[in-house]
């Protein structure tokens, strides 16, 4: 019998720039978890800060994939989603997610798809609804506050109070099987919170601060629910994990803040062997 945990990652593999696969395969590999991915598009680039990058969508090639996972017996201990390319590959994922995923596996869904107020590039609001239908398949969905208004039709702000990211995050229990994690409380100066709720356990929220860093890069959310992924994934519970992410993230930053010619993603291949350490903390 093996003991090795299974994940699934399904995201776009950016050939440059410090996203999606090429963040969490890296990370959650050094976990020490068993990582298989679907790429659902190739792209040169990420969209964010690069122009004219290629785009090579595989929609096609996730039912083929499933087919034959099928015939070879292939199975998961988890599914995690990140940047889905299309809105066809909604249902796509469910048949994977309901086909592959052992029974009690976990699916851990990052619905990447906007950041500071905006969209990333080619989304929009018909894109959020059906991406909140997809979080309803999640055990844990990692949203910041910009995915979660437009998953709950709510207008955002820079800066939510405390007692407002606790509402929001109550609204988006709706939206999860079990666990919600709503990154960028920013109320208090220098740290970063995190609200971490379970649907069955309402009157229990916690809040878990990290250190904040006053800079804005590309790639940070992937990196954030990589780290995070690995360490459920290690036994770690909700708030634990959003502990050692959130410093994962933040010791990537600091890696990274100095070089002014590194904006595209940040610089977590420093941080990783750091990990044993943060398990070892929290
Ligand atoms: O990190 C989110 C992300 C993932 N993949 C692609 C993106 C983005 C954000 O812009 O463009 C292709």
């Amino acid at each position: 019998m093996s003991d090795t945990i299974k994940i699934l990652t399904i995201q776009d593999l950016s050939c440059y720039g410090q996203c999606s696969i090429t963040v969490a395969l890296p990370i959650i590999s050094a976990f020490g978890i068993e990582t298989a991915v679907i790429p659902s598009a190739v792209l040169s680039t990420h969209t964010s800060g690069f122009s004219e990058y290629t785009v090579r969508d595989l929609t096609e090639d996730l039912p083929a994939i499933k087919k034959h996972w099928e015939k070879e017996g292939i199975y998961f201990d988890a599914i995690y989603t990140g940047y889905i390319g299309s809105i066809e590959q909604f249902e796509y994922i469910k048949e994977i997610i309901d086909s592959r995923l052992k029974p009690g596996g976990k699916v851990f869904v990052d619905p990447a798809m906007a950041d500071h107020g905006e969209f990333y590039f080619g989304f929009d609001q018909e894109f959020a609804d059906k991406m909140g239908e997809h979080c309803k398949l999640g055990d844990y969905i990692l949203p910041n506050t910009t995915e979660a208004c437009y998953i709950l039709h709510r207008p955002w702000k820079e800066d939510f109070t405390h007692e407002e990211m606790l509402e929001i995050a109550n609204e988006l229990s709706t939206f999860t099987k079990k666990h919600v994690i709503l990154k960028g409380d920013n109320h208090k100066e220098n740290e970063l919170g995190m609200i971490v709720l379970d649907k069955d356990q309402l009157d229990d929220v916690e809040t878990v601060y990290n250190k904040k860093i006053d800079y804005v890069s590309h790639g940070t959310g992937d990196v954030f629910a990589s780290s995070f992924v690995g360490s459920v994934l290690n036994g770690k519970s909700p708030s634990d994990a959003s502990k050692i992410a959130g410093e994962f993230t933040k010791r990537s930053i600091e890696e990274t803040i100095d070089d002014t010619e590194h904006s595209y993603g940040v610089k977590f291949e420093k941080v990783i062997p750091e990990i044993q350490n943060f398990l070892n903390l929290y």
